[in-house]
């Protein structure tokens, strides 16, 4: 059955304006870093359940919004993901990273230790759902599903970061943990953790230069 047609909601805004808007938000946008000293002050869940809401407004194939938000701010999950996390980042960084890799990443002095995972007051744990179960049990596939919750958790990122939450996209590596700690169906794999508060009052980040437009934009016109 195809879906029913209503207007689209649109304002149309003329030149200058929509390069104005692009501008605004690209300094918005732009002004976001990943931050991993975070103040242990609480944040309210309502913006957590406005930002996750955001995210959850991204485009899907099929519409079949393959994603699951878990918000953890519990303490005692977030110790036992801390320890979990903590526990396969030892194991990364001592063997299982190649030398190239903990070349890459020696510049920006990460190691496996991950307090965040507890100072940060949420945790976002963003799953993918590879399919869904039908109340017979039988399965339905998604579409597209690493774009389409790729697409979502960006929108979250960028959510909070305008919502005035700094982020940290973690990826502890391999994820199956978080899993098991919150006890999610077979149908959901973990995707990405994402700490989410205040930064520290003496956050630091690093001084990152980003490609220049020419390097990442090849027109054709
Ligand atoms: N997952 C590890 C290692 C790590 C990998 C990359 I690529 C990064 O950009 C940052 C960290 C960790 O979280 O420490």
């Amino acid at each position: 059955m195809a879906y029913e047609h209503i207007p689209l909601d649109h304002t149309r805004r003329n030149s200058v304006e929509i390069l104005e808007r692009a501008k605004a938000f690209f300094a918005l946008a732009n002004a976001r870093r990943t931050v991993r000293d975070f103040s242990p002050e609480p944040v309210p869940l309502a913006v957590m359940q406005e930002v996750i809401r955001t995210a959850a407004t991204a485009p899907s194939g099929a519409h079949k919004q393959p994603w699951t938000f878990c918000l953890v701010g519990n303490a005692e999950l977030k110790r036992r993901i801390r320890e979990a996390a903590e526990e396969e980042e030892r194991a990364n960084y001592n063997g299982r990273m190649t030398e190239e890799w903990l070349r890459d990443l020696a510049p920006f002095g990460t190691d496996e230790h991950k307090p965040f995972l507890e100072t940060a007051p949420w945790l976002v744990v963003v799953f993918k759902r590879a399919f869904e179960y039908d109340a017979d049990g039988s399965k339905h596939p998604n579409y597209y599903v690493n774009e389409s919750v790729g697409i979502a958790t960006g929108m979250l990122l960028l959510a909070a970061h305008h919502a005035g939450l700094v982020t940290l996209t973690h990826t502890p590596s391999p994820m199956n943990f978080l899993s098991v700690v919150l006890e999610r169906p077979d149908n959901e794999r973990p995707f990405l953790l994402i700490p989410m508060g205040y930064p520290a009052s003496e956050c630091t980040v690093p001084r990152l230069e980003r490609k220049a437009l020419e390097d990442v934009l090849v027109p054709y016109l």
